[in-house]
């Protein structure tokens, strides 16, 4: 859906001068292309590296009014566009699946050793996985996008993770917020022991690279 398409729905919601709303959105996809294309880039060099994908899939998205405006209001800043540039770091997310718990590393550290992305902020949480189990890589980065007449730094949230988490992260999401049904302390240890499980299964997987040495 296009930006203003949603802009439309919820209006009048932001103070902005006109269409900067627009223009912000359009920066952060911009700046989200920058992102996907460096993963890309990375991805193609490593197969040839290699001889195998490093990279299992890219999701991107931005974050759509409603949630932008949500989280404005919950952490009491202002509503306004200026606000949204200024506090919050994930307009923009790109998401990378990868193959094995090694490439999560690897390829955070082959980004960050890029010369124009400035890192803001890294939470592991696979070293140290959430209190539910969440596990993944966080990284905020600042990235330059170049315009017409002039180059902005744009921020964006970089989760990285293997496709074992990526589903217990995904099925997590759905059994959580499903709507009408009270989530019980039971589901929520079993949650966690599921998390273990994929765990087990990430480093079992991983094992296996090493054996077959790729
Ligand atoms: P969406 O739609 O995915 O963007 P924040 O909420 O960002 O202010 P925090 O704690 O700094 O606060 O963020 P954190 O821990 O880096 O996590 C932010 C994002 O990570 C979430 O975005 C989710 O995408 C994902 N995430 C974090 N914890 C969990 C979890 O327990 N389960 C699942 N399934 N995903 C998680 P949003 O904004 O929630 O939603």
């Amino acid at each position: 859906m296009k930006v203003n398409e949603i802009t439309k729905s919820f209006e009048p919601i932001f103070e902005e001068k006109e269409g900067q709303y627009d223009e912000l959105m359009a920066y952060y996809k911009c700046a989200m292309m920058e992102v996907e294309t460096k993963f890309r880039v990375l991805n193609e060099e490593f197969s040839l590296q290699y001889d195998r994908n490093p990279i299992s899939a890219i999701k991107s998205r931005l974050k759509n009014l409603k949630s932008i405006r949500d989280k404005l209001i919950k952490n009491d800043f202002s509503l306004s566009v200026d606000s949204i540039e200024e506090n919050l770091n994930d307009v923009a997310g790109v998401r990378v699946i990868c193959s094995f718990e090694r490439d999560v590393y690897l390829l955070a550290e082959a980004l960050l050793s890029q010369d124009d992305i400035e890192l803001i902020t890294k939470k592991d949480y696979i070293a140290a996985p959430k209190d539910n189990g969440y596990r993944s890589l966080h990284l905020i980065v600042a990235v330059p996008i170049y315009l017409v007449n002039e180059k902005r730094t744009m921020r964006v949230e970089i989760q990285l993770r293997t496709i074992a988490m990526d589903s217990w992260a995904t099925l997590e999401h759905q059994l959580r917020y499903k709507k009408n049904i009270e989530f019980t302390e039971e589901m929520a240890e079993e949650l966690h022991l599921c998390s273990k499980l994929s765990a087990e299964l990430d480093h079992k997987m991983d094992n296996l690279r090493k054996l077959v040495n790729v």
